[in-house]
């Protein structure tokens, strides 16, 4: 782990990245009876969208103004030295052109076929020698054999593939698992043996990618890293890496109606606070169905790095 971590420790600062089909909605669905029903990227689940109409959403999906130079620039300028994307959210629409199943931001989408944005954002970190990393979530709700028992061994099966497809084309540094904790398999829990399972095959894929505590049951031994989600903890677990991640607003996918935005002052002071107590920050940026991330996330992220080099901290 200490060799492992070594570039994460020293790090201490991250850009998060919540980006899928989800995004296509921008946080608002309309239901047939005309009402407005609004979340983010637990949309189809909040908002009970029926499944055919989640996927005619999805392949309407056409980010075509995702700018990965853009989004590297904007870490680098930021201070931060690692970029985390969802390649895959609850939903289980994947973000690569995974080879697994159709229901990708190629094979199911009006988006350039040619296009890969977790390539173009592989080459547009590597350049400013910015990490890449993925989220990825266990909890799949597309997936008919995630909940049932006698088919989830399938499920998992596809699982690993997609996770060897990202290891094999994009060698990313960081595994951020989640969904570990569905409740769609209140009987048959993502056990601990899942996760020290799923943890040594990672490691056998490559042993020096970071992975985070959700790919078990979060004891310390499960992972390099701890989890603490929108909030800094006042008494961080002894001996335990850990990482606070955080939304600028408060959401994690992009909405048009969340202008609930925290200040660069008081995000500083969030990333001194943590860096203080020798966590990590993992601010999260959500990019609005084109691709763009919104203006208000950008001016303070960029506040942030200003006031880094201005004291001396990047
Ligand atoms: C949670 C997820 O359910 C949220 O959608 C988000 O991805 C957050 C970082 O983790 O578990």
């Amino acid at each position: 782990t200490a060799e492992r971590t070594r570039w994460w420790r020293d790090d201490r600062f991250g850009q998060f990245i919540h980006f899928g089909a989800y995004s296509q909605l921008q946080g608002k669905y309309t239901r047939p009876d005309g009402s407005v029903c609004q979340d983010a990227e637990w949309i189809q689940r909040n908002c009970q969208i029926p499944r055919a109409e989640y996927e005619q959403i999805a392949a309407k999906f056409n980010p075509a103004g995702f700018d990965a130079n853009a989004i590297a620039q904007s870490a680098k300028d930021a201070g931060q030295k690692y970029v985390v994307i969802t390649s895959k959210h609850h939903e289980g629409y994947a973000m690569w052109p995974t080879k697994v199943n159709k229901f990708n931001l190629r094979d199911h989408s009006s988006f350039d076929k040619k296009r890969d944005i977790l390539a173009e954002l592989k080459r547009a970190t590597a350049a400013r020698d910015v990490k890449l990393g993925f989220y990825y979530s266990i909890w799949d709700w597309h997936d008919p054999d995630f909940p049932d028992p006698a088919t989830f061994p399938k499920y998992k099966e596809r699982m690993y593939a997609q996770l060897k497809e990202l290891v094999d084309n994009y060698r990313p540094a960081v595994l951020w698992f989640d969904g570990e904790w569905s409740t769609d398999r209140p009987n048959n829990p993502w056990t601990e043996r899942d996760g020290e399972e799923l943890e040594a095959y990672v490691r056998s894929l490559d042993p020096s990618i970071v992975v985070n505590n959700r790919v078990g049951k979060r004891r310390v031994v499960d992972g390099d890293t701890g989890t603490p989600e929108q909030e800094i903890p006042d008494k961080p677990v002894d001996g335990q890496l850990w990482e606070s991640c955080m939304t600028l607003n408060g959401s994690w996918g992009y909405t048009d109606w969340d202008h609930n935005w925290k200040s660069s002052a008081d995000l500083t002071r969030k990333l001194l606070s943590i860096a203080g107590r020798s966590g990590n920050f993992l601010l999260n940026v959500g990019p609005d169905r084109n691709g763009r991330v919104p203006r208000e996330s950008i001016d303070r992220l960029k506040q942030m790095g200003q006031w880094l080099r201005t004291n001396g901290q990047s």
